[in-house]
């Protein structure tokens, strides 16, 4: 099997620490989206990363798909739980990390055109989505030392990697500061392996 990533996507981290979790090794292919022979668009027609190429040659997208795939393949240590009202837990926190990220790619994109081009009220309402995201996940965080059920889960994987994508792109939003439950969650979720090895370049 074989993953289509790069270094600095949220989403490919968070398949990459997954894999790791579970001790499933992956053959990895580092792409450059903007290259006009970027493989990307062999395997996933919508150009996205993550993508996981299967021994078969079939592919499977987008990263919640390639996650739960992982979990499936092998008994070891569930990241999704089997109990379903604790799936849909841990499901409705990855759905409102990776939402946090969207927003905030949409607007890093924007932030990147040529000044006179940028549209200053979709970067507000993508950073108030963001706003709002970080505020929700550190309520419902409160004093737990894990996001769902005082376990170690998915949930934690994809909040970490929204934490990890916005001390890299947006320092300026001081979110550490601002939500220490979060910071004490992501330097916890820091000190495995997974998470070390697979930190975004400064
Ligand atoms: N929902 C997708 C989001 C993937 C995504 O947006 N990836 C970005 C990189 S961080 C990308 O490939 N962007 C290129 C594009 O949108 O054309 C997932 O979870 O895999």
């Amino acid at each position: 099997m074989q993953l289509l990533y790069s270094h600095t996507s949220p989403y490919a981290r968070k398949v990459r620490i997954v894999a790791a979790e579970k001790r499933i090794e992956l053959g990895m292919v580092l792409v450059t989206l903007s290259a006009p022979d970027c493989p990307i668009h062999q395997h996933n027609p919508l150009g996205k990363i993550p993508a996981l190429v299967l021994d078969d040659g079939d592919a499977l997208y987008d990263s919640r798909v390639i996650v739960e795939y992982l979990d499936h393949r092998t008994p070891l240590g569930h990241l999704i739980p089997q109990d379903h009202s604790l799936k849909i837990a841990v499901r409705r926190w990855e759905a409102l990390a990776d939402g946090i990220c969207d927003a905030a790619v949409a607007a890093m994109m924007e932030s990147r055109r040529a000044p006179e081009k940028q549209d200053a009220a979709l970067i507000a309402k993508q950073m108030s989505k963001v706003e709002r995201g970080l505020q929700a996940l550190s309520d419902q965080l409160g004093s737990n030392r894990w996001c769902v059920n005082n376990t170690f889960s998915l949930a934690d994987i994809a909040v970490g990697c929204v934490l990890g994508y916005l001390e890299l792109r947006y320092q300026q939003l001081g979110w550490p500061e601002q939500y220490p439950n979060l910071a004490r969650l992501y330097a916890a979720l820091m000190k495995r392996a997974s998470f070390k090895d697979t930190a975004p370049p400064a």
